[in-house]
């Protein structure tokens, strides 16, 4: 087995939880007397840094929740100062507001470390070319990625997203080896390679697809495995954590999740207690030695299930399986978060706008499109049709804005949407019928 960090990754068991408890000890101790967010949170929890005399102790810590971040919206919450930080990413949030992470220099280290250890065990090292297709910028795919790959020596192609004929022929022409990107944007490259004339299992080198950010299946691994000849492992992280953290390795058996950057615990989202190893529940994680951005017990909303047995690849630490759903009703466009409660709180902006919608996904070839449909107010409903194309630029300019994501709309006459008695059923995702 090829390891980036053998010490680590092979260590025994009980030497790794001993780590995990002197590193969350610590952490705990820091936040009490630093942090004033988790300071009060602990008091109101009647939680003293003093009660950790184990590692399962950390189910007496408080959770933590994506609209903590929102409320703290921008740095509120953060442990360092902003000359301290080296970068910031941006994700979206539940509502109007996005959710910001600050990162300290030794945040990014870590980070890349991360990556550096799962894009070894995925197989890949020195002489590969990693083709990054993940987007650049605010989103943590690209940089993260781009980092992991140059950490382990490979070379990097930094396409980002689109311009996918390019992409096809650089692949050739650079002979790419591996390819970090969603899942959907590999399939729809393939597609696109079909109609150049190029078949990516024979006319590339293409070996190696690193493939997340969204939800995805086993059956469409091994569609993607046998047509475009490559091993296609599953790559997982959120923003708040990082970004992309954990893959598969080789064997392809569920997520490493390295012990001593995280404490991994599932649960079951109602009672919020631990569920058994393969049960499933939602992921919740606490990052052991982040510094600007601290997160203890962090409810991610992810449903997953724990798997405590040796990997046969020879790593000791635990994994997660498959991310099989959600607990909320995230939306996930291109690789993009979307929450309902984020469009409905950029329509309200729009005083045309009437107060019902519906969202419609669909997968159109390999990609997802969104359609939302809008219910205009009774005043602003008119036989016009220019009054309503310039509403209707008005209300996809405004999504646009809000998402970063295109969605389409559809502004349809007031009354004229579904309307329920109980829980409103505000997004029809034809993906998954
Ligand atoms: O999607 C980070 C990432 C970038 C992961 C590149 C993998 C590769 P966010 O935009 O904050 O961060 O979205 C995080 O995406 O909570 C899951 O719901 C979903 N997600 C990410 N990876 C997977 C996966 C990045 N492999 C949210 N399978 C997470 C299923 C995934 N869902």
């Amino acid at each position: 087995m090829v390891c980036w960090d053998p010490r680590i990754e092979e260590m025994p068991k009980e030497e790794l939880q001993r780590m995990q408890y002197k590193l969350l000890k610590s952490l705990v101790y820091r936040l009490y007397s630093f942090s004033p967010f988790y300071h009060d949170r602990m008091k109101e929890q009647k939680v003293h840094p003093d009660d950790i005399r184990q590692l399962s102790d950390v189910k007496i810590l408080p959770f933590m929740f994506k609209r903590d971040l929102r409320d703290g919206y921008p740095d509120k919450i953060f442990t360092a100062s902003q000359d301290e930080l080296v970068r910031y990413h941006v994700s979206s949030g539940t509502t109007g507001k996005p959710t910001v992470v600050g990162y300290t220099q030794n945040d990014i280290d870590l980070w890349t470390t991360s990556l550096a250890r799962a894009l070894t065990s995925a197989g890949l090292g020195r002489g590969d070319v990693i083709q990054v297709s993940y987007g650049y910028g605010l989103f943590t795919g690209g940089l993260g990625l781009h980092y992991g790959a140059e950490r382990i020596g490979a070379t990097v192609l930094p396409t980002s997203v689109g311009n996918t004929e390019r992409q096809i022929e650089l692949m050739q022409d650079l002979g790419s080896t591996a390819i970090a990107c969603t899942p959907s944007y590999l399939l729809h490259m393939g597609e696109v390679a079909e109609k150049m004339g190029v078949s990516i299992k024979k006319d590339t080198k293409l070996r190696t697809g690193i493939l997340g950010a969204e939800p995805w299946t086993e059956s469409m691994r091994n569609r993607m495995q046998e047509w475009l000849g490559i091993r296609a492992i599953d790559i997982y992280g959120t923003s708040e954590l990082s970004g992309p953290m954990f893959t598969e390795c080789t064997e392809q058996k569920g997520f490493h999740v390295w012990g001593d950057l995280a404490l991994t615990e599932v649960i079951d989202p109602k009672t919020e207690e631990p569920v058994t190893p393969g049960e499933k529940g939602e992921l919740t994680i606490t990052i052991l030695k982040k510094e600007a951005l601290p997160m203890i017990r962090y409810r991610i909303g992810d449903i997953t299930s724990m798997d405590d047995s040796p990997c046969t690849c020879g790593r000791t630490h635990p994994r997660i399986q498959r991310i099989t759903g959600r607990v909320d009703d995230m939306l996930i466009i291109r690789g993009i978060n979307v929450f309902p409660s984020q469009v409905e709180y950029a329509l309200m902006t729009i005083p045309e706008v009437g107060q019902h919608f519906q969202i419609v996904v669909e997968r159109k070839g390999a990609l997802d499109d969104m359609l939302v449909r809008v219910e205009l107010n009774r005043e602003s409903f008119s036989d016009k049709i220019t009054d309503i194309m310039a509403i209707r630029q008005k209300v996809e300019h405004r999504l646009l804005n809000a998402l970063n994501v295109k969605a389409d709309v559809e502004l349809v006459e007031p009354g004229s949407l579904p309307r329920f008695e109980g829980k409103s059923k505000k997004v029809i995702d034809k993906r998954s019928m």
